[in-house]
């Protein structure tokens, strides 16, 4: 006999041995717990009212459309995202994309939390003040690249908001990508405005609502928000948006080509007594 059959035999004669359970048994044959043999207590089930009414994890809201979108009220305020697809057509995005890609100083900052590490992209950075975030400062740097100024001029003009400073990002695939943060040192003031130009491949870009302080941190039933950024689009943050919500670009794990993300902002000096990159209030950059 094959070794297969064999098995085959003990596999199946150990089968007969095992009492099967009748198709009309509901009762719970398990001995009890006093060893005195099987109990014949109905298994019923009774549903018991949970002690905490069971919490919905809100659905994720897509914002695609052009135009005005108020994400929130409260509680610093109407927290608001401007979308302007296709602010620059697409031939002069892919000409000022790859201008950009070749021309600008991009390098790789190190960042401190417990210790030194590298942000997963390249940046550089524009503007007459440095920038300091994750403890560590972007030197002042007044060599805008002409391209930078035109750009910057059309933002503001577009925009009606002028912005003093730069904060370029370079995603260069899919692996890049920069964590959950607010853009809320306290060199950039209150109620910044951010605008925010994207050229290159299309990445997500992700808001969470902060959560409410009985919620002791915890983002599991935080409303969440997703844009799609494509080529040649320009975002708005306003008014409350960098103290009620953070903001992200994942990782994703499919092919991404490169991205240029321009971040126009104002930087004012930091207020007396305040050391660099502390922040209005504290939210954990993690990049
Ligand atoms: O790349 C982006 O769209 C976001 C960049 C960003 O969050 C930042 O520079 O603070």
């Amino acid at each position: 006999m094959s070794d297969k059959r064999q098995r085959a035999r003990v596999q199946g004669s150990w089968a007969q041995q095992r009492p099967r359970p009748s198709r009309t048994t509901v009762q719970n044959s398990q001995p009890s717990s006093w060893g005195s043999g099987p109990q014949r207590t109905p298994r019923t089930f009774e549903f018991q009212q949970p002690d905490k009414p069971i919490r919905e994890v809100p659905a994720e809201t897509v914002i695609e459309e052009a135009g005005v979108h108020e994400i929130s009220q409260g509680p610093s305020g109407v927290s608001r995202l401007r979308l302007i697809p296709g602010f620059l057509p697409p031939h002069e995005a892919d000409w000022i994309f790859s201008k950009l890609l070749a021309e600008l100083p991009w390098s790789q900052k190190t960042n401190y939390r417990e210790e030194a590490y590298d942000e997963p992209r390249l940046t550089c950075w524009f503007g007459e003040l440095p920038y300091t975030y994750a403890k560590s400062t972007m030197t002042a740097n007044t060599q805008w690249h002409p391209l930078l100024l035109t750009l910057r001029d059309a933002v503001s003009h577009h925009t009606s908001s002028s912005f003093n400073s730069l904060l370029c990002n370079l995603y260069r695939d899919g692996h890049d990508s920069i964590g959950w943060h607010s853009d809320d040192e306290a060199s950039l003031g209150e109620k910044p405005t951010i605008a925010s130009l994207s050229l290159g491949d299309t990445r997500v870009f992700s808001l969470r609502k902060q959560p409410p302080p009985e919620e002791d941190g915890d983002y599991t039933y935080v409303q969440r928000i997703r844009v799609p950024l494509s080529h040649g689009t320009l975002l708005l943050m306003e008014g409350a948006t960098q103290d009620d919500w953070q903001h992200r670009v994942a990782k994703e794990y499919h092919d991404r080509g490169p991205r240029i993300n321009l971040t126009f902002r104002t930087i004012y000096p930091e207020p007396e007594g305040h050391r660099p990159g502390t922040r209005l209030r504290f939210t954990a950059k993690q990049m």
